[in-house]
C-alpha cells in the first residue's frame, strides 16, 4: 500500500479541555459567523424562525422540541448548520473550469464546503476531468438513459441521507420500488441501525419509547455511548429539567464530555451568570465497547437483590404478563463472569454496584445511548442488554421510564418511516402495492457496506445520493473511493460540495437542491415539509428566506422530474400533481403509512403530532409472541492486544459529520486543526510516546497490510485507558470495510485496532 502524505495544520494549538458546555461564549460563538456572513437582518430572520411552529425544523440533530417554545429555540450548533446552510456565498459558474476534479482531490472537506451553496447542474462527461452546465432536463433525460439501460434495475443503488424530508423520502423510495430495486441504503445503516434491530426484535417497534416529556418524569437518566453537549445540544435542557425535578443522571462514557459535566443553559439568567448545573452526578468511565458487559453485570445485581428479597425488586405482574425469556436470562446471569466484567468495563466493583443501586432506587428509569453504542461488534447484542434491564423492573411503557436511543440526522427516523429502507417489512410492501397498482420488488435490497461491495466488484453501476456525502462517511475510505470510481454514472443531489462530488464514476451529475431554511415556492404556493424526530413527534418545516439561487429545485420536484424522465409513464403514478402540491403527496402517505391517517389534517395543527407506538402507549409489543423479549446474549469483548489501542472516531464540537464548520474543537481544547489523537498520559509513557509527538497511525485487521493515517499529532487525554480517540471522518481510513457490527452490518467505527508508529525526525 503506498502511504498517503498529508499536511500537517500549521497553526494547531492544543489547550486543556474546557469542564462546561453552552453558556454566553457557545451563544456568541454562534452568532459570530451568522452575523457575519448573513448580515444581521437575515440572520435574525432565521433566528426567530428556526424550531418554531411556523418556521422551520432546525436540520442539524434530531432532538425534539419541548411543548413550550422559546423565543429562540436553538442551540450553538443549530445555528451552525442553518448559516453553513444559509449563506450567501455561491459556487460561481466559473468554478468548474478553474479547478479540475484531480486537484480538488488534493482538497479537505472543510475547504469543499466553504465554497458555498451550488447553484445550478453539472455534468461530468466520459473522460473529462472536470465538471460544466447542464441543463434540467438534460440532466434527467441522462439519469433516466442510464438507468434504462441497465440489464437489472438492481444494478443501480439509491442513496439517502437522514435529511430528507418525508415527502422527499417517500416519493423518492416510491421511485425506487417502480423503478424495481430495493436498493435503497441510507446513512441509518451506518448510525443507528443497531438500536433498530435490537428494539424490534425486542420489543417490536425499532424507535424510542418515550415521549419528550417523561424526561421531566425520571428519577433516573443512564446516557451511554453519546455526547450530547455537542451533537444533541438542547438534549441538556431536559436532563437539567429532569434534576430539578429530583431526577438522577448517569454518563457512562469512554471520554468526560463537557456537557455532561456542567452545563450552562443560555436560555436562563441563572446559566448566563451562575456556574451552571453539574449535569451528571455520576460518571462511570468505561472501556471501548464494556458496555454490554456493564449492562449484564447491573442485571445481574438486581437479580441477585430479588433473590435476597423476594418479590419486592422486580415487577412481577409485568414480567408475567408482558414478557418471555425471564427464566432463561436468570439462568445465563448465574455464570455471569465478574472478573471478565471487570476487565471488559475497566471499572471497579463499587462503580457497577453503585450503578445497580442507583436502578434499584428508581422507580422510573430512562436509558438514552447513541454511536458508543451502535458502532461496535457487539452492538445489537449491547441494546438488547439495554432492554432487559429495562424490562426487569417494568421501565417501559410507563411515565418517565423507556428506551431512548437519540438519532442523528434531523429526519433519518422520518426517512425509516416513508419506507427509506433496503428491507422494508411485508407489510409496508403490501401496503405501497395496493395505493400504487404495481409489482412491488421484494427481494431485500442493499445496505451501504454492501452498496460498496457491489460497486466494488462491477454489480452496481448507478449510484445516486439524495443528500449526504457516501464515500466521506462510510468505512474504509480508500476502498470505498475505489469502488465508487467504477461506477459508471454518479448523481449527487446536494446542497454543498463535499469528497462524494470529487470521487466519482465514469459520468458525474451534481443535481444542487434547496436547503430547509428556503422558500419552497410551487405553482406560486409556497410548500411545506415534514419531519420526525427522535421521539416520534411529526411537525411541519416551513423555508423561511428565499433562495439562495433561481435554478434549484427542491428534493420533491427533482425525485418527481427524475421518476417522470425514467419511467416515461410507466405505471400510474400523478409524478406532476406531487411536484404542484405536497398535500397530494402526504394524502398517499395517509393510505400507505400506518399513523399518517389523517396527515394533511394532523400536521398543521400547531405542534404537529406523535406517532402512536405500542410499547410506549400500550405495552403493547408487537412481536411474535406478542410479548416483550428478555434475551440471552453470550458476552464477548474486543481483547487489546500488547502495544496496541482501541481506538474510535467522533465528532468535535465544530463539526457536522462529515461537514466541518472550523477547525476548531472548543470543549476538548483543540484549535485551529483536525491532526490529533488523543491517548491517556499512562498509555503514552508505556508506549514510551509523548504529548505533541508526531505519529502514523496504523490500523490493524487480521490477513490485511496496515491502513494508515499518517502524520498526527499526540495529545495527552483523559479517556478512557487502553483507548485512543481520532475524528472522523479523517479516521475513516481505519476502519476496515469487513469490520461490521453483528446482525445490523454497521461500520465498528468505534473500536480499530491501531499502533501509533512515530514518525521518523525528519
Ligand atoms: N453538532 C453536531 N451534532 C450532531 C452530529 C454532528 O456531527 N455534529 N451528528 C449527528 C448524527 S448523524 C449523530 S448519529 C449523532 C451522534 O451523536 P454521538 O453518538 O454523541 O456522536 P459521537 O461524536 O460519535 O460520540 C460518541 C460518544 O460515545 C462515546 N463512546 C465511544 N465508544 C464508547 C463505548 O464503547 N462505550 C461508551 N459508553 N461510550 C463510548 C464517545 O466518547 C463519545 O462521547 O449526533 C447528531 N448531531
Ligand atoms: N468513522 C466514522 N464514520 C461515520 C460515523 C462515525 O461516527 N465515525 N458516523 C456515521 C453516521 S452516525 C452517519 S449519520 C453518517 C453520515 O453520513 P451522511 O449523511 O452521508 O453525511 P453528511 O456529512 O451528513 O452529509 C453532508 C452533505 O449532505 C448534503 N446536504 C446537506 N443538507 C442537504 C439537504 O437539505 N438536501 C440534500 N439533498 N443534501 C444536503 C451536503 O452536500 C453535505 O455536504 O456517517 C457515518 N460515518
Ligand atoms: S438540539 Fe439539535 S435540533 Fe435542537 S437546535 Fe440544537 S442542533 Fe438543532
Ligand atoms: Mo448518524
Amino acid at each position: 500500500m503506498t502511504e498517503p502524505t498529508i499536511e500537517p495544520y500549521p497553526d494547531l494549538e492544543v489547550h486543556p479541555g474546557k469542564q462546561w458546555a453552552v453558556g454566553v461564549p457557545g451563544i456568541l460563538h454562534s452568532m459570530e459567523p451568522a452575523l457575519r456572513r448573513l448580515g444581521p437582518a437575515r440572520a435574525a430572520r432565521l433566528a426567530l424562525a428556526i424550531n418554531q411552529q411556523d418556521g422551520f425544523d432546525c436540520m442539524s440533530c434530531a432532538w425534539p422540541d419541548p411543548g413550550h417554545r422559546n423565543v429562540l429555540e436553538f442551540c450553538e450548533n443549530g445555528m451552525k448548520a442553518t448559516t453553513w446552510e444559509a449563506t450567501p456565498i455561491t459556487v460561481p459558474r466559473s468554478f468548474w473550469a478553474e479547478h479540475s476534479l484531480t486537484s480538488l482531490l488534493d482538497r479537505t472537506e472543510y475547504w469543499l464546503g466553504q465554497q458555498g451553496r451550488l447553484t445550478e447542474p453539472v455534468v461530468k462527461r466520459a473522460g473529462s476531468d472536470h465538471y460544466e452546465p447542464i441543463t434540467w432536463d438534460d440532466a434527467f433525460r441522462l439519469v433516466a438513459e442510464r438507468l434504462n439501460a441497465l440489464d437489472s434495475p438492481d444494478r443501480a443503488a439509491f442513496y439517502t441521507s437522514g435529511r430528507t424530508s418525508n415527502e422527499a423520502a417517500f416519493l423518492y423510495q416510491l421511485f425506487v420500488r417502480a423503478f424495481g430495486t430495493n436498493n435503497l441504503p441510507d446513512c441509518s445503516n451506518m448510525c443507528h441501525e443497531s438500536t433498530g434491530t435490537a428494539l424490534n426484535a425486542t420489543i417490536g417497534v425499532g424507535k424510542s419509547t418515550v415521549a419528550y416529556d417523561d424526561f421531566a418524569k425520571a428519577d433516573l437518566v443512564i446516557v451511554m455511548g453519546q455526547n450530547p453537549g455537542t451533537n444533541h445540544p438542547r438534549m441538556l435542557t431536559a436532563l437539567e429539567e429532569a434534576k430539578r425535578n429530583g431526577g438522577r443522571i448517569v454518563s457512562v462514557n469512554v471520554l468526560p464530555e463537557a456537557g455532561l459535566i456542567r452545563y450552562k443553559n443560555p436560555q436562563k439568567l441563572r446559566g448566563i451568570v451562575g456556574r451552571g448545573t453539574e449535569i451528571a452526578d455520576r460518571f462511570l468511565q468505561i472501556r471501548a465497547g464494556g458496555d454490554m458487559a456493564l449492562l449484564q453485570a447491573v442485571s445481574r445485581r438486581v437479580l441477585d437483590a430479588e433473590d435476597a428479597a423476594p418479590g419486592s425488586v422486580l415487577d412481577h405482574d409485568f414480567l408475567a404478563e408482558k414478557t418471555i425469556g425471564l427464566d432463561a436470562f436468570r439462568a445465563h446471569l448465574a455464570d455471569l463472569d465478574e472478573a471478565a466484567v471487570l476487565a471488559a468495563t475497566g471499572l471497579a466493583r463499587e462503580e457497577i454496584d453503585d450503578l445497580a443501586a442507583e436502578y434499584l432506587a428508581a422507580d422510573r428509569v430512562i436509558i438514552t445511548w447513541a454511536m458508543g453504542l451502535t458502532q461496535q461488534k457487539k452492538a445489537v447484542a449491547t441494546i438488547k442488554e439495554i432492554v432487559n434491564l429495562l424490562l426487569l423492573r417494568g421501565n417501559i411503557g410507563k411515565p418517565g421510564a423507556g428506551a431512548s436511543p437519540i438519532r442523528g440526522h434531523s429526519n433519518v427516523q422520518g426517512d425509516r418511516t416513508m419506507g427509506i429502507w433496503e428491507r422494508m417489512p411485508e407489510r409496508f410492501l403490501d401496503a405501497l402495492e395496493r395505493e400504487f397498482r404495481f409489482p412491488v420488488p421484494r427481494i431485500p435490497g442493499a445496505d451501504s457496506l454492501q452498496t460498496v461491495r457491489g460497486l466494488r466488484d462491477g454489480e452496481i453501476d448507478v449510484f445516486l445520493a439524495m443528500g449526504g456525502n457516501f464515500v466521506g462517511a462510510i468505512s474504509d475510505t480508500t476502498v470505498a473511493e475505489a469502488a465508487m470510481r467504477g461506477a459508471k454514472l454518479t448523481v449527487q443531489v446536494s446542497t454543498k460540495l463535499n469528497r462524494s462530488h470529487v470521487v466519482t464514476g465514469e459520468e458525474a451529475l451534481i443535481l444542487p437542491t434547496l436547503g430547509r431554511t428556503e422558500i419552497d415556492l410551487q405553482q406560486g404556493h409556497p410548500q411545506f415539509v415534514s419531519v420526525e424526530d427522535s421521539v416520534c413527534a411529526v411537525h411541519a418545516s416551513h423555508g423561511a428566506i428565499p433562495p439562495v439561487a433561481p435554478a434549484l429545485l427542491s428534493e420533491v420536484a427533482i425525485v418527481c422530474r427524475l421518476a417522470m424522465a425514467t419511467l416515461a409513464g410507466r405505471h400510474d403514478i400523478p409524478w406532476q400533481a406531487f411536484e404542484d402540491d405536497y398535500d397530494v403527496i402526504r394524502d398517499r402517505i395517509a393510505r400507505v403509512v400506518p399513523g399518517f391517517e389523517s396527515f394533511n389534517e394532523d400536521v398543521r395543527r400547531k405542534d404537529g403530532f406523535v406517532l402512536p407506538n405500542g410499547p410506549r402507549d400500550q405495552r403493547r409489543f408487537d412481536t411474535p409472541t406478542g410479548r416483550a423479549v428478555i434475551t440471552v446474549n453470550e458476552l464477548e469483548h474486543l481483547e487489546r492486544p500488547a502495544g496496541r489501542l482501541i481506538l474510535q472516531t467522533l465528532r468535535s464540537h465544530d463539526q457536522f459529520n462529515t461537514t466541518i464548520y472550523s477547525l476548531d474543537d472548543r470543549y476538548r481544547g483543540i484549535r485551529k486543526g483536525r491532526d490529533v489523537v488523543f491517548v491517556h498520559p499512562d498509555d503514552l509513557a508505556e508506549l514510551g510516546l509523548v504529548d505533541g509527538q508526531r505519529v502514523d497511525v496504523h490500523g490493524e485487521w487480521p490477513g490485511q497490510p496496515d491502513r494508515v493515517l499518517p502524520n498526527q499529532r499526540l495529545v495527552a487525554y483523559p479517556t478512557a485507558r487502553g483507548c485512543a480517540a481520532a475524528y472522523f471522518p479523517e479516521a475513516n481510513v481505519l476502519v476496515p470495510l469487513e469490520s461490521a457490527a453483528e446482525e445490523s452490518n454497521t461500520p465498528v467505527s468505534k473500536a480499530v485496532i491501531v499502533r501509533l508508529v512515530p514518525r521518523a525526525a525528519s
